[in-house]
């Protein structure tokens, strides 16, 4: 299997880290990670074009050193430099840099002194409080590694953005009730609507600042107080998730929103622009030889560093801030530019509601359309449609369509996608449809190769006109399946056929990297909530803010168009 960007990345970071422990220089140690990023952000394999002949393309941050080491990894699979990092350091001391209050020379002392070498070994000597004699540790630092430690041990737990959500708007309505508050807020990577979040960031401005923290910390949600003082706490939630709170002055709310909002390589970026132009940017606000000259609002933030607002979906540096100095920042879609839904089930299958309630949900939702798209009859489970109960369907869409005035039902199926690349049901049944959607239900573990062919094969039907969720992924629960996300845009493209962005929280599919390769390839996506009862037409918002965060502009969004127009642009 030819290696994957992913995996030169994965080499990147390994030998950062192990460089980082050793002392090495910094700039150094950055470059690696630096490189990492790009290299796993780059659209197009490198092996592939390495193999096909070609050079490696100009890539920032990568010179001749690195450019040798992809070389080396493509043709290898392995990387020479870093075998000699790990032949001189063991195992799992990496693993202990991600430590919270752990930094590369700590670490490193922790195996000189201790002989330190996993996560248990730490453990065992923390508990045994041979930590706190240690130069540069104490009995508090040590107690704070332990509980770091079992922490990791018992797993480190992300959260999906729909539960997130719903913690930081109960809680934001809570922080609301302080005497004398002002703005309340939600940063971090949950205001960049990252797939994810590990946890939630919340700033306020407050007369008093103790007031908002004394309420902070009475949310009746709280499970633990990990750390309180006036201008920062944290707490843990029964459901684990932490959170944490920043009190900051008026003046500084926009430094601090940006600050906070990150991402920290977005800040880091920023702040080095700043620099550029003689000034001084952190969260407190922006500063000239020691003088505030702004940071009431993000605006200003970014203005004073000579550049439009950058929307904190994009706030990833992977080149918003290069796009809004040339002024080429797109114009991101937006929830009131969706004017339908294009995926979606019923009683009829596996969905919770009756055609004609999903067609009020959808309509009270300020649609113009929504298309009926139920499983196929190979998805025995969910009791998918044959021809003949397909063709009754087709029919009540019409009774109701009649009554519909100007909202319109698009007649439309979920088709399977079989194993070799056939769609679960005939070309004369799909040719009755408005559109066909496919998808993959079966057999995620087959080859990289063999699952892109099947894709491809699929979308050879001309009656395909989108892929739904392409990788087949469920967050935290299952792998999206091998397969060339490169090769099947291209195919998409080649064959007119069109990609979705699933809506379901859980889903997210394609991801915000993935839909940034399908716009620069020129592919139109669907955004679509595979709504199975009528509130999961709400869904359409975390479809809107992956869609964000991979650039997408209403253009490149299919649903954005007239039933009409839409029509004529799934046309093959
Ligand atoms: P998460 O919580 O893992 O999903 O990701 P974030 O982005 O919410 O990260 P978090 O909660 O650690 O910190 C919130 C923001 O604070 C982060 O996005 C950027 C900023 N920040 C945190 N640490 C640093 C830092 O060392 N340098 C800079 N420039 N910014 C930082
Ligand atoms: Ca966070
Ligand atoms: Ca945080």
């Amino acid at each position: 299997m030819p290696v994957q960007n992913a995996d030169i990345a994965e080499i990147f970071l390994r030998t950062a880290d192990l460089l980082e422990i050793q002392g090495a220089n910094p700039f150094r140690v950055r470059a690696y990670r630096s490189a990492a990023r790009t290299v796993s952000e780059h659209p197009h394999s490198l092996s592939a074009l390495l193999l096909e002949g070609k050079r490696l393309p100009k890539l920032p941050g990568i010179g001749k050193d690195l450019a040798g080491k992809i070389e080396e990894i493509v043709e290898t699979g392995a990387c020479s430099a870093l075998s000699e990092l790990q032949r001189e350091m063991p195992g799992e001391l990496p693993e202990l840099l991600k430590l919270a209050g752990l930094g590369p020379k700590k670490a490193a002392a922790l195996h000189r002194e201790l002989g330190v070498q996993s996560l248990s070994d730490l453990e065992a000597a923390a508990e045994a409080h041979r930590i706190r004699a240690l130069k540069g540790f104490g009995p508090k630092s040590e107690e704070k590694l332990l509980r770091a430690i079992r922490r990791r041990l018992g797993g480190e737990r992300r959260f999906g953005l729909r539960d997130a959500e719903q913690v930081a708007q109960s809680l934001i309505g809570w922080l609301k009730g302080t005497p004398g508050i002002g703005e309340v807020v939600a940063a971090g990577s949950y205001r960049r609507r990252l797939q994810t979040v590990g946890d939630l960031d919340i700033l306020v401005t407050c007369e008093r600042g103790e007031e908002a923290m004394k309420r902070f910390v009475e949310y009746d949600q709280v499970r633990e107080i990990v750390a309180r003082g006036e201008t920062k706490s944290t707490v843990r939630l029964r459901s684990g998730l932490q959170v944490d709170l920043r009190v900051v002055p008026e003046q500084s709310y926009g430094a601090a929103l940006h600050y906070f909002t990150g991402s920290k390589a977005h800040n880091i970026a920023l702040r080095q622009m700043a620099v550029k132009k003689g000034l001084k940017l952190n969260e407190y606000g922006v500063f000239r030889d020691g003088e505030r000259v702004g940071g009431v609002s993000e605006q200003e933030v970014f203005a004073l560093a000579g550049l439009p607002y950058i929307e904190p979906e994009l706030r990833e540096n992977r080149g918003e801030i290069e796009a809004a100095l040339q002024g080429m920042l797109p114009s991101l879609i937006e929830q009131g530019d969706i004017l339908g839904d294009l995926h979606a089930h019923t009683r009829a299958t596996d969905g919770r509601a009756t055609l004609e309630q999903m067609a009020e949900g959808a309509r009270k939702r300020g649609y113009r359309y929504l298309a009926i798209t139920e499983h196929s009859r190979s998805l025995a489970m969910a009791r998918g449609l044959d021809p003949e109960r397909l063709r009754r369907q087709m029919e009540e869409i019409d009774r109701l369509n009649e009554k519909l005035g100007d909202f319109r039902i698009f007649k439309s199926i979920e088709v399977d996608i079989l194993e070799d690349g056939s769609l679960d049901l005939p070309d004369d049944v799909l040719g009755e449809l408005d559109f066909t959607v496919g998808a993959v239900h079966s057999r995620f573990n087959l080859s990289r190769q063999a699952q892109t062919e099947r894709i491809l094969r699929a979308m050879d039907n001309r009656f395909l006109n989108i892929l739904a969720h392409p990788t087949g992924r469920l967050i935290g629960r299952r792998e999206p399946y091998e397969i060339d996300m490169e090769k099947v845009v291209r195919g998409a493209l080649e064959r007119g056929c069109h990609l979705e962005i699933n809506a379901q929280p859980d889903r997210l599919d394609l991801d915000d990297v993935h839909c940034r390769m399908a716009r620069e390839m020129g592919v139109k996506l669907a955004l679509s909530t595979d709504a199975h009862a009528p509130a999961e037409f709400d869904f359409m918002r975390f479809a809107v803010g992956q869609a964000r965060r991979g650039w997408l502009a209403r253009d490149d969004v299919l649903n954005t168009r007239s039933a009409a127009d839409l029509l004529k642009l799934l046309k093959r």
